[in-house]
């Protein structure tokens, strides 16, 4: 089979050399020029444990090409970005999609299976991509084949989870659904789920959202307890305890390409109808701004002046700080010019940010941990030896052996910031 996978990101990348990898003749094709030429010539773009080897095989193999050209196929796989419009509702932007789509119709044939893989909006497959596949003139699900088949790939243990995951393949028509299983069944090894296309569409959306609820709830516990002087996180190891009850983390929000981005397709979709989900939105996107509010009430009883920030990205143990709300507070605490703010992240290569510890804190008087980094749970109070004043915010529960120094606080004991004074050490 010759399958032609459209955008080689961290999805398409993997998929296009797992096909390869798997029998199958592979052309990734992309939009940009460089991403084409270092491929062709043996090096991956994006950093996947495994991946390299995996494309040093399909290469040597003959098996997968990159190129900037569609070519005729069996298959054609879509896995472009899908952002938000910058609408009210932040609804989804198909563009890319559309454009990979249309690029493909010229050399379609009677046969041929679409598979879109890229997250969109609910009923996008059949309201928008399916008029277009037949604005050829062929009639999908006799003449072509149409499926949404949504990845949900963790980064880091991609290979992995594209082999053993189960795949929801959600087809326009019953012969869809069946075009579609005959190429996964190709190397996934996890169930393959028939579907309808808007049924798999709404599951992968409401997978993201269902977390991005459960941490606003979290969020909001902390708000409420805040108010009430009760420690949130001892309600949810508590709440927890019950065998049908899973309560998230709190955090400083909610960062990614997901969970801060799948719910509002939701939402735009059907905005009369999605007020849950619209609120955890707020209450997620929002919570920047509570941890400066608190860091800033914190700092005036502190009357300190240099905050060290722990952690920049969107999740710990990762390198990726695009949309990470830690790097929102960063951004924050530094637009207010009122206090020294040095952001330290042993995962992050950029000129701002610290990668010696000991510099960061050096006369500090708070650290505030944004990011739960596996390096932070060793952090001990002898560690920060050299801070002016010995406080932390810790926003991730992480730094659990500094619960001994003079002001340690997490996201459930926030209110007893009003009872601190001025302490120098
Ligand atoms: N977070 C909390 N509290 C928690 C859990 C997470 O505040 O209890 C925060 C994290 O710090 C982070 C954000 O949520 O800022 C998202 O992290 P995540 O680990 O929940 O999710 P992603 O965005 O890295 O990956 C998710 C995964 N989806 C689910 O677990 C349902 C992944 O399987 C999907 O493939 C991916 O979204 C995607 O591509 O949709």
């Amino acid at each position: 089979m010759k399958i032609v996978v459209m955008g080689l990101g961290y999805i398409g990348l993997p998929t296009a050399i797992m096909f390869a990898n798997h029998g199958q003749e592979v052309v990734g094709v992309d939009v940009n020029a460089n991403v084409i030429k270092e491929l062709n010539t043996g090096k991956i773009h994006i950093e996947e444990p495994g991946l390299q080897a995996e494309l040093d095989k399909a290469l040597k193999d003959n098996a997968f090409k990159a190129s900037l050209v569609v070519e005729p196929a069996d298959a054609f796989i879509v896995s472009v970005p899908t952002p938000n419009h910058q609408d009210t509702l932040k609804s989804c932007d198909l563009g890319y999609v559309t454009s990979a789509v249309t690029s493909i119709l010229p050399v379609l044939k009677k046969g041929n299976t679409i598979i879109i893989e890229s997250t969109i909006a609910p009923r996008s497959t059949e309201d928008y991509i399916l008029p277009l596949v037949e604005s050829t003139g062929l009639v999908v699900g006799k003449d072509v084949f149409l499926v949404h088949c949504p990845e949900r790939v963790l980064p880091g243990q991609i290979i992995h989870e594209l082999i053993y995951n189960n795949r929801i393949i959600g087809g326009v028509t019953p012969a869809c659904i069946q075009a579609g299983k005959a190429i996964y069944s190709v190397f996934v090894q996890g169930e393959l789920i028939e579907s309808a296309a808007s049924t798999a569409e709404m599951s992968k959306l409401m997978e993201n959202t269902y977390r991005d609820v459960n941490i606003a709830l979290a969020n909001e516990l902390v708000h409420i307890s805040a108010e009430l002087g009760i420690d949130a996180l001892d309600v949810i190891n508590m709440a927890n305890k019950h065998p049908r009850v899973n309560l998230h983390q709190p955090g400083p929000g909610v960062g990614g390409h997901c969970l801060a981005v799948d719910p509002y397709f939701i939402a735009a979709a059907a905005p009369a109808n999605s007020h849950l989900i619209q609120q955890a939105r707020h209450i997620n996107s929002t919570m920047p701004k509570f941890i400066v509010e608190k860091t800033v009430a914190l700092m005036n009883k502190l009357d300190g002046q240099k905050i060290a920030i722990f952690g920049l990205t969107y999740k710990g143990d990762i390198d990726d700080i695009r949309e990470s709300p830690a790097l929102e507070i960063y951004h924050e605490l530094k637009a207010m010019a009122r206090f020294d703010v040095v952001a330290y992240d042993p995962h992050v290569n950029a000129s701002f940010v610290e990668k010696n510890m000991a510099k960061a804190t050096e006369k500090a008087d708070l650290v505030l941990i944004l990011v739960d980094h596996s390096e932070f749970r060793d952090l001990r109070t002898q560690d920060l030896a050299n801070m002016n004043q010995m406080a932390i915010l810790d926003a991730k529960n992480i730094a659990t052996k500094c619960v001994d120094m003079s002001h340690y606080f997490n996201l459930g004991l926030l209110s007893r910031i009003n009872e601190v004074g001025s302490v120098l050490v």
